[in-house]
């Protein structure tokens, strides 16, 4: 038997909450359904593309006194994507749910992501093996996976394993890709008669996929509760030591929701947010003028240290950078499969990509130290795109303003210390905030299961209110999707959701910064509690209060 921490044996025994409309179980849940749904953009393509799941209502879930007959089903669930704090929660949910409906019911898990339903490899839950994972990080129950569910012959081959395991219903969790690959299941199992329903369920520590109905995906409050205790004990190391200025880049691959939740939550001395920098068109340069003017003037009032908080997908949004790394994109799959430039070493790699790049792009990438260069050119992700996690924006943006200040005969002392959070995030054991919700998802994915839906993406909203008031419902897939280029094609995919420079989230963070980056006004959030009073242990995040306060005015 594994040994286990005291704290993993405590957190075994916390029982999740659910909305009070879940709380006696499927089969006592009433549906209500909204009205008739759209598409956010390119309204005619999807319909075309998803004419069989195109248009549902939204709906909701009240409880309801009269028991529904309930079938016999067996469900397959499968964990899509990088790992988000709860996932074990989801597929716990979905597991009660399912068996308090029909004891009957069984539960499949497809290993290692996507490819567990294509090649056939499953695992069959029981109580045992579900028990164990209560509560707990990580995504090992499974395994997860970035293979892209999308072609004829994956699709195929899903219905092949879903027949022999008698599977009518499949669960995808997982991000803005994971659900467009969920909505083009849908579709084509609608399309085929095949009879199996396919439900999503929002993941990803990144909180880019939300919308009006989806108030964040899970992994986000936990994810970025860890970043910032890191991140304020560094600021009071800082402040001890007032000898280093970190530079701290924190994970989320596109949007920058998770530094600017974990900036709101620490006040670092520097936050960038790359939509501001796309937004404003931001140069590299203009970046390092920025942060190297704010280190001159701390250094003139004696401060030679600091915190600067850098998004992990600042790189693609800084224009000049963005053009190049698409115009890179776009080169890289035909000299990956070109024998010369796969059997070169990395100095000649080099010199091929600068002589494939259209000129002002070929300058850009010139001007780039070699080490960034070298990460430019490391392996796409199955989307095609770079893999930000792997490129270090902070040792770019150390260098570049060490070479600034020397040019500016700046005579304070700079020495910086760079940090990359992201990994260290997404397995934490979830915040009680993430152990309910990712435990309510669950649940409810077997609410929209057992009535009979496809196409549909779990929603529990209300979200800053007690769980018993969470409102548990579906939204179709289709509604969150428009057309995007994809490996130089346009393809259906669901909208993310960038930060709103508009937003109160923002803008909470632009009313402040300038105190914050003279004034030293860190603050120490500490690490997660999980037991205790509930004005430490139920917190949500600044993110979700300030948004959720916005609805309620628009009210
Ligand atoms: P998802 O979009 O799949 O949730 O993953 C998000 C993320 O954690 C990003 O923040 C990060 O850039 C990426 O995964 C890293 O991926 P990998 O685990 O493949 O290195």
């Amino acid at each position: 038997m594994t040994k286990l921490s005291p704290l993993q044996i405590e957190r075994l025994k916390y029982e999740p909450k659910l909305p009070s409309s879940l709380q006696n179980g499927v089969n006592y849940v009433e549906m209500i359904e909204g009205s008739a749904t759209q598409s956010v953009g390119d309204q005619e393509d999807i319909r075309n593309l998803f004419s069989n799941t195109y248009g549902k209502p939204t709906v909701t879930f009240k409880s309801s006194n009269n028991a529904k007959e309930s079938k016999t089903l067996n469900v397959g669930v499968i964990l899509s994507g990088g790992q988000a704090p709860g996932g074990h929660n989801v597929i716990a949910g979905l597991y009660d749910a399912l068996k308090k409906s029909n004891s009957s019911n069984k539960l499949y898990g497809f290993l290692g992501g996507p490819s567990g339903i294509i090649e056939g490899k499953y695992v069959e839950f029981d109580d045992e093996f579900i028990n164990a994972y209560r509560n707990t990080g990580g995504f090992d129950i499974i395994g997860s996976g970035r293979t892209k569910l999308e072609t004829e012959e994956q699709f195929q081959k899903s219905l092949a394993v879903c027949k022999s395991l008698n599977i009518s219903a499949v669960v995808i969790i997982g991000g803005d890709d994971s659900n467009t690959n969920a909505a083009l299941l849908a579709e084509w199992f609608v399309k085929n008669n095949c009879g199996i329903q396919v439900i999503g369920c929002p993941k990803t520590i990144d909180g880019d996929l939300k919308n009006d109905q989806i108030e964040i995906s899970f992994g986000f409050d936990t994810a970025t509760k860890t970043y910032a205790e890191l991140i304020g004990n560094i600021e009071r190391d800082a402040n001890s030591a007032k000898k280093y200025w970190h530079f701290i880049k924190i994970m989320g691959r596109s949007a920058s929701h998770v530094a600017l939740e974990a900036a709101l939550q620490t006040q670092p001395n520097i936050t960038l947010i790359s939509e501001e920098v796309s937004e404003k068109k931001m140069s590299l340069a203009s970046i390092i003028d920025y942060m190297t003017d704010i280190i001159v003037k701390r250094s003139e009032m004696g401060k030679n240290f600091g915190i600067a908080v850098i998004p992990e997908g600042l790189i693609e949004f800084i224009p000049e950078m963005g053009s190049m790394i698409s115009n890179l994109n776009n080169i890289m799959p035909s000299l990956e499969s070109d024998p010369t430039f796969k059997n070169a070493d990395a100095k000649s790699k080099i010199e091929i990509v600068e002589n494939r790049l259209d000129s002002e792009n070929a300058s850009v990438y010139k001007s780039l130290p070699t080490l960034i260069k070298e990460q430019l050119l490391a392996d796409r992700d199955p989307h095609g795109n770079v893999q930000v996690s792997k490129i270090e924006t902070e040792k770019l943006l150390i260098e570049m303003i060490s070479a600034k200040l020397k040019s500016i005969n700046f005579s304070g002392k700079f020495s910086a210390q760079s940090h990359f959070f992201g990994y260290e995030g997404r397995c934490a054991f979830p915040s009680n905030f993430d152990a309910d919700y990712c435990y309510s998802l669950g649940y409810n994915a077997f609410a929209l299961i057992s009535n009979g839906l496809t196409g549909y993406l779990s929603s529990v909203k209300n979200l800053t209110a007690p769980a018993q008031e969470w409102i548990a419902g579906g939204v179709p897939l289709t509604m969150m999707m428009n057309m995007e280029r994809r490996h130089n094609a346009m393809k259906p995919v669901i909208k993310k959701a960038l930060v709103e420079l508009n937003g109160p989230v923002f803008k909470e963070l632009e009313k402040n910064r300038q105190d914050w980056a003279m004034n030293d006004r860190y603050l120490f959030p500490g690490a997660i509690q999980y037991f205790g009073p509930s004005s430490v242990c139920d917190i949500t995040t600044v993110t979700l209060k300030l948004e959720q306060s916005k609805e309620l005015a628009n009210v």
